[in-house]
């Protein structure tokens, strides 16, 4: 399907329309997903966005975010709403996979699929792609959309807080290689419409959990550096997430810490779970070094180049810590030369 024909049908009658996006939904899956729902809602559709499990609190005060079906609690209804769809849009995920046992029933509806999306190669069964991975964010994405679908005059201010939101949490706060001179005109553009960028941060930057602080304090306390190999590890037992009374989702991010040490190139970070008898690793690297590859072949895990997980079959601290000193003492030459600045 052709732009020309797509945008007529967005700009004609009245659409069921329903958005998808990715498993434990981020702030750019939702800001997306809430960004296009406001505008095709403003355009005269009916919209759904259904996600295909729960979000993280940080997020629930997005506008438009109570009316967000989670797949998991609403099979039926969420089954009947995307067999009747005329249309779906799957936002921020390159494979089915990423939806679970929603991408069953996005395959099995006769719906027209639009994908939009920033990840690499994306493999979707759709009508129509729009995939860019220079692209800093989908939501970024959703204004470009909005543009050549001739809709940007349904852009109001609920959209462009999600789509604020989306750019602001996939960009590191606008510090990542992909932010582009457009991404702030972007950013400027949605500002124009009300924008309230301090209220965002705080929703987002200043709301956490006491546990979650005292856990980053004690996963540096924590931390061994391995200067020689540029490389540092945190570790969290179960016993000291029990101690600060744990939450899911408290340790997100932890593991980027290592990296704002100077000359540090590899950071991890080593979490128990006791009921599952495991380690939980989860590796960064700036630069060129390959954490994928580490994890592949010493934690029994994958990723991408700068970012990988894993996990130990074991949970003895110990084991974990010597095996990452194995692992950097490994590829020492390889960590040296990463992120070597001109
Ligand atoms: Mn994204």
């Amino acid at each position: 399907m052709d732009t020309q024909k797509l945008q007529a049908l967005l700009k004609g009658q009245s659409k069921n329309i329903v958005i998808v996006t990715h498993k434990n939904p981020d702030g750019d899956a939702m800001g997306s997903s809430l960004g296009l729902y406001h505008i095709l809602k403003n355009a005269g559709h009916n919209v759904h966005v259904i996600t295909p499990n729960d979000y993280p609190s940080f997020l629930k005060w997005m506008p438009g975010e109570k009316d967000v079906w989670r797949y998991e609690w609403t099979k039926s209804r969420s089954h009947k709403t995307i067999m009747g769809a005329d249309m779906i849009f799957c936002l921020d995920f390159n494979d089915i996979s990423r939806i679970e046992a929603l991408g069953a029933e996005v395959t099995a509806s006769k719906a027209i699929k639009v994908l939009i999306d920033h990840h690499l190669t994306p493999v979707v069964d759709v009508d129509y792609t729009y995939s860019d991975d220079n692209m800093i964010a989908t939501a970024e994405m959703i204004y470009h959309f909005a543009q050549k679908m001739d809709m940007l005059e349904f852009l109001d201010k609920d959209s462009a807080t999600c789509i604020y939101t989306g750019i602001l949490t996939d960009s590191g706060e606008f510090a990542f290689p992909k932010t582009s001179a457009v991404t702030h005109y972007v950013v400027s553009e949605l500002m124009k419409k009300g924008v309230d960028n301090y209220a965002v941060y705080q929703h987002i930057y200043m709301s956490f959990a006491q546990s979650r602080l005292l856990l980053l304090g004690k996963s540096l306390s924590n931390m061994h550096i391995f200067s020689e190999q540029a490389a540092v590890c945190m570790t969290l037992t179960q016993e000291e997430l029990d101690a600060a009374g744990f939450k899911k989702g408290d340790t997100e991010g932890f593991v980027n810490y290592g990296l704002t040490i100077k000359n540090i190139n590899v950071s991890c970070i080593f979490i128990e779970n006791k009921s599952e008898g495991i380690i939980k690793v989860s590796l960064r690297s700036k630069g060129n070094f390959s954490v994928n590859e580490m994890s592949r072949q010493f934690f029994n895990g994958a990723g991408h180049i700068n970012a990988a997980g894993g996990q130990l079959p074991t949970t003895d601290m110990q084991y974990a810590v010597s095996r990452f000193k194995e692992a950097v003492e490994y590829y020492k030459d390889a960590i040296l030369a990463s992120n070597e600045q001109k």
